[in-house]
C-alpha cells in the first residue's frame, strides 16, 4: 500500500500515480484504493457542467481563488480530453493557472472519457476519493458538456453548478437533458455579453414550473464575467450557502447515501461484467447463447445460470484462499 499511505501524507506524486492506476484498472490500484477508503467521505465536491464553451474552466479556476481566500485546500477534476487545464490553452487566465499550478494546496488533474459513456469518466469517482484522502477540502469536477454526464455528475457532487450563457436556445437545450430539474446552482455566465437578465427572467420561469424539490431549496441564479472574474465572490457565496443547508437539513448525509449506494451497485455491476467476459472467452456463453436462440431456455433462468456459475467460482477461490475479482 506504498502508494495510498504516501496519498494519506499528502503526497501529490503518489495521488497522481495512483490516479493514474484507476484509470489504467492496474489490480494494485484497487488494492490500494481498498487501503484509502476509510479516509474518505470528508471533501466537499462540486459538479461544473454546462454547454461547451460555456466559461466552466474559467469559473473553475475563480472558484479556486475563492475557497483558497476561504482557507480551503482545493482538488480539480476537469473532465474531458479537450479541457482548457490539459490542452495547453489556459483561455486567458494563463497567468492566474501558473499561480494555482504553483500551489501546494491546489491540485488539478484531468481525466479523458476514453469514449466510456456510462456517465463520467470512469476514473472519477476514484480520483474523488483519492483526492479527498489527500485532503482536498474542496473538490471541483468539471464535465463536458453533454447529456447523460451532466446528470451523472448531479449524483456524484454534493452542489452542481449549471452553467449557462446568454446564447439562444442554451437554457431550453438543458431542459431537455433533465439537467435543469438536477442542479442546485445556475450560473448565467458572459453577462457582459448582454441578453443576461432576460436570460434569468426566463430562467425563473422555467425553475417555478418545475417540480418543486422535496428538500425545500430554491437554486439561486448569479451573474457571472468569469473572464474580469466578476460574480465569483457571490457565486461561491451561493456554494457555501448550499453547503449549509445540506447540513442543516440533513439532506447532506442522504446524499452522501446515496452516493455509495451508487458506487457499490456500481462496482457489483462491474464485477458481473467482468465474469460474464471471462466466461465469454470459452464457449460457455455462445452455448447459453444457443440455447436461447433455440427457446431452450430464457434469459432470466440463463442469467441465473451465470450468477450460481459465479457462486461456484467464488467458494472455489476462496477454498483456494485467494478470494478476489476474477481477473478480467
Ligand atoms: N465574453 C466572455 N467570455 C468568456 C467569459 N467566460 C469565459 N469566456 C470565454 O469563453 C471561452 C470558453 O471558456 P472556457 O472557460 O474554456 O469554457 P468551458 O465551458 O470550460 O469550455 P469547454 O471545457 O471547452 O466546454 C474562452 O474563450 C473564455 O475566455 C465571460 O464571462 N465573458
Ligand atoms: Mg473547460
Amino acid at each position: 500500500m506504498e502508494l495510498a499511505s504516501r496519498v494519506l501524507q499528502g503526497d501529490t506524486i503518489a495521488a497522481a500515480k495512483l490516479i493514474s492506476g484507476i484509470e489504467d484498472e492496474v489490480p494494485s490500484a484497487r488494492e490500494e484504493m481498498s487501503y484509502l477508503y476509510p479516509h474518505t467521505g470528508k471533501a466537499y465536491v462540486i459538479g461544473i457542467t454546462g454547454s461547451p464553451g460555456a466559461g466552466k474552466s474559467t469559473l473553475t479556476n475563480n472558484l479556486i481563488g475563492f475557497f483558497r481566500a476561504q482557507g480551503m485546500s482545493v482538488g480539480v477534476i476537469a473532465i474531458d480530453p479537450t479541457s482548457a487545464f490539459t490542452g495547453g490553452a489556459i483561455l486567458g487566465d494563463r497567468v492566474r493557472m501558473q499561480h494555482h499550478s504553483a500551489d501546494k494546496d491546489v491540485f488539478i488533474r484531468s481525466l479523458a472519457t476514453r469514449g466510456w459513456v456510462g456517465g463520467l469518466a470512469k476514473a472519477t469517482t476514484g480520483a474523488i476519493h483519492v483526492m479527498d484522502a489527500l485532503g482536498k477540502d474542496v473538490i471541483l469536477v468539471e464535465t463536458v458538456g453533454s447529456g447523460q454526464i451532466e446528470i451523472d455528475i448531479t449524483r456524484a457532487a454534493d452542489t452542481t453548478l449549471l452553467v449557462l450563457t446568454p446564447a439562444a436556445g442554451d437554457a431550453i437545450q438543458m431542459m431537455k437533458a433533465g439537467i435543469l430539474e438536477a442542479a442546485d446552482i445556475f450560473v448565467i455566465n458572459k453577462a457582459d455579453k448582454g441578453g443576461a437578465d432576460l436570460l434569468k427572467t426566463d430562467l425563473e420561469a422555467m425553475l417555478a414550473m418545475r417540480a418543486q424539490p422535496a428538500n425545500g431549496w430554491r437554486p439561486g441564479i448569479v451573474l457571472t464575467e468569469a473572464i474580469y472574474d466578476k460574480g465569483t465572490e457571490e457565486l461561491g457565496e451561493e456554494i457555501l450557502r448550499h453547503r449549509e443547508f445540506l447540513i442543516s437539513s440533513g439532506e447532506l448525509g442522504r446524499r452522501q447515501r446515496e452516493r455509495v449506494k451508487l458506487e457499490l451497485m456500481e462496482t457489483v455491476e462491474g464485477f458481473l461484467k467482468d465474469f460474464v467476459h471471462e466466461v465469454d472467452k470459452g464457449d460457455y456463453l455462445s452455448r447459453l447463447i444457443d440455447d436461447l436462440t433455440q427457446g431452450k431456455t430464457n434469459p432470466h433462468a440463463a442469467a441465473l445460470e451465470i450468477i450460481r456459475r459465479l457462486a461456484k467460482e467464488l467458494s472455489r477461490l476462496e477454498d483456494s484462499g485467494k478470494a478476489g475479482r476474477p481477473k478480467a
